[in-house]
């Protein structure tokens, strides 16, 4: 796992010292978000952008980073994937440009909370410490501007507690970039066709998972956890299927991932929580992106009902 870090802080012109500082290419962009007149959010939670692979959707995040400020931003957890770099590097200029925006956020005033997942679980030797800013935390605990206190979690430690999920993780995790690159491929074709966007992984993994009811054990097994520790509610991702429900009078809330569904969490200035889908186009058509949001009560998840991940989560 050291080697993971060291070998992303010797990226040299790019490394963490580098990106801490001002890139003088950046500006203009930068200070047009300064003036930005995209709606601020309290708190904005995401996770599972998976950088270092060819699935993350970089550009629509950086969209949607530049159209949302925040007073604080909590990073969920596999945000830059060690596994995947560490077999094969893969870090183009989109990647780095989300890095630096992290940062520049953080310089910017907002709090900035990294809590690290399992595929960048070579931040966890980091955890007490920041860099640029950016506080590196096991685990946070978040109060909403009405006053309630969320637990903030990635979510991989109850894969242990969770059947199979361990073996089935190894098992699927080249099945998983396989139909990632179908994926591509195939929306290439649909693009070309006028089609909109489809996730055909998403949608394998929604059928293969029902079955195991995978997602229904995590979300009840975090949920339970946030509880007996007094928690109101839980803020986690991990399992890429966006939610926000309540579960036995706790508060359940995952925001999602950029790989596949491009969803965040949001709190808006009263704490009110919303789970916001980033629907703009994968990159080409800046500015043309619009909010699907998602129904209040929390009782559906996402409208596109896909997103169950567990294979690679
Ligand atoms: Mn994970």
């Amino acid at each position: 796992m050291r080697s993971a870090f060291d070998a992303f802080s010797s990226l040299g012109g790019a490394g963490f010292g580098a990106l801490n500082t001002d890139a003088p290419g950046d500006e203009a962009g930068d200070e047009a978000e300064d003036h930005a007149t995209g709606r601020r959010f309290r708190t904005i939670f995401i996770s599972d952008l998976h950088l270092g692979t060819p699935g993350c959707q970089a550009v629509a995040l950086l969209d949607f980073l530049k159209a949302h400020p925040s007073d604080n931003l909590y990073l969920v957890g596999d945000i830059v994937d060690g596994w995947q770099l560490r077999r094969k590097w893969y870090w183009p200029q989109s990647h780095n440009d989300v890095v630096q925006k992290l940062l520049r956020r953080a310089r910017k005033g907002c709090r900035v909370v990294f809590v690290p997942g399992n595929h960048d679980e070579f931040a966890r030797e980091f955890i007490g410490h920041e860099f640029g800013g950016i506080e590196v935390m096991d685990e946070a605990v978040h109060t909403t501007a009405d006053g309630r206190r969320l637990w903030v979690i990635h979510g991989d430690y109850f894969d242990g507690v969770i059947q199979c999920a361990k073996w089935l993780a190894y098992l699927g995790d080249n099945l998983y970039e396989f139909t990632l690159k179908l994926n591509r491929y195939l929306n290439h074709w649909r693009g070309r066709m006028g089609l909109p966007y489809w996730s055909l992984s998403a949608y394998l993994k929604h059928k293969v998972k029902k079955a195991l009811n995978y997602v229904t054990d995590f979300e009840v097994a975090v949920a339970t956890e946030a509880h007996k520790r007094g928690h109101h509610g839980v803020v986690c991702g991990h399992i890429h299927r966006a939610e926000m429900r309540e579960i036995n009078g706790t508060l359940y809330c995952n925001d999602g991932d950029w790989v596949e569904s491009r969803t965040a969490l949001v709190e808006h200035f009263d704490g009110r929580l919303e789970l916001i889908h980033w629907a703009a186009g994968q990159g080409s058509d800046h500015g043309t992106g619009h909010l699907n949001q998602n129904n209040h009560d929390g009782r559906k998840s996402a409208e596109r009902g896909h997103m169950e991940s567990m294979v690679n989560a």
